[in-house]
């Protein structure tokens, strides 16, 4: 046994979500994208998370919102961590989240990034930024980004081992300031988590290889809108990157709709508000809620308009934040 436990350690990280968007695997082992993705990690909405290792204990414990959850697939993110520190205690992981989980509002990206930092340091590890997102990488792909703070490009990679598969600031978050209106329209966690759809897609969708093959053309596309601050370029590339997920989603044998009908109604309000002089663009995740990206003196009129919309439960605002955090 190498070294002695120390005290837990309390993490935050934000979600983000994808301008443009990951879908699919290139190694399901070591959980490498098949695409790249460019990502705006939010203010608004977090994950903390506290880690401890204990000697004598038996097992990993989990509680997510202080409920108990299966330990099993976090023991196997742990155990990384464990091989990589030489220590093979076992943690007590608290963890909560200030939004829905598991309802495509990146409870998956903000969780692993809390969990990477705080339980790599609660196990005397001091790791880089990159390094932290290829280990957060292995417990959710979009995770790797929310080491990040800002506006956050995530690699594809070449390599077989995954080493060149990190995220990357593009912009720190006072460099551009846009805001998120999130439309929440189902608070329940979604019927089929991404992974599990990822893994439909890769043989199903006829789409897929084009959907792959294009992505090197968007990203460079978003790079340069992004380096030119050019705000109508990064929305109408963030909407098309959007349906073209949907796109491929959908066509999936059985189609994956996440979907509800507030969502469609959302859109339209979306581009309404839009051919009526706003500059808001939509883009949706694995799930039902919509993200209305806007600059922030929009933000109120695009709230209000979408408060309105026919099954919006509830909307919340956010701006770009930080990378992950130690709280203590
Ligand atoms: C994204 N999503 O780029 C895309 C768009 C959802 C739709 O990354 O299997 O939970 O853990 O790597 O990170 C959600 O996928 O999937 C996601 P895994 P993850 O944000």
């Amino acid at each position: 046994m190498a070294a002695a436990p120390i005290s837990p350690v309390t993490a935050r990280a934000h979600s983000n979500i994808a301008l443009i968007k990951y879908w699919g695997k290139r190694d399901a082992a070591l959980n490498l994208p098949a695409v790249g993705s460019i990502s705006i990690t939010l203010d608004g909405l977090y994950t903390d998370t506290r880690v401890g290792f204990h000697a004598g204990a038996e097992r990993d414990s989990v509680d997510i919102g202080g409920r108990k959850v299966d330990a099993a697939p976090f023991t196997r993110f742990l155990d990384l961590i464990r091989a990589r520190a030489g220590i093979d205690y076992r943690a007590r992981v608290e963890s909560w989240n200030n939004f829905p989980t598991g309802a495509g509002l990146a409870s998956s990206a903000s969780g692993y990034a809390a969990l990477a930092l705080a339980g790599s340091r609660a196990a005397g590890l001091d790791m880089s930024p990159r390094a932290l997102s290829i280990l957060a990488r292995q417990g959710s792909g979009s995770a790797a980004r929310s080491i990040f703070g800002g506006i956050v490009e995530m690699h594809r990679g070449e390599a077989d081992d995954g080493e060149d598969a990190y995220a990357e600031a593009l912009l720190a978050a006072n460099e551009w300031p846009l805001e998120v209106v999130v439309a929440i329209t189902d608070r329940n966690s979604k019927a089929v988590n991404s992974t599990t759809g990822m893994s439909a897609i890769d043989t199903r969708s006829d789409y897929y290889d084009a959907w792959v093959k294009h992505a090197p053309d968007d990203l460079a596309a978003m790079r340069a809108a992004i380096a030119a601050r050019d705000f109508e370029t990064v929305g109408a590339l963030a909407e098309m990157s959007c349906l073209k997920l949907h796109g491929l989603m959908l066509s999936t044998r059985p189609g994956l709709i996440y979907w509800n009908a507030a969502t469609v109604a959302a859109m339209h309000a979306i581009r309404e508000l839009r051919d009526a002089g706003t500059p808001v663009y939509f883009t949706i995740d694995a799930g039902p809620q919509v993200k209305a990206l806007c600059a922030p003196e929009h933000t109120a009129r695009v709230a209000a308009v979408l408060a309105q919309v026919p099954g919006v439960l509830d909307t919340r605002i956010s701006g770009l934040g930080p990378g992950a955090h130690l709280l203590d």
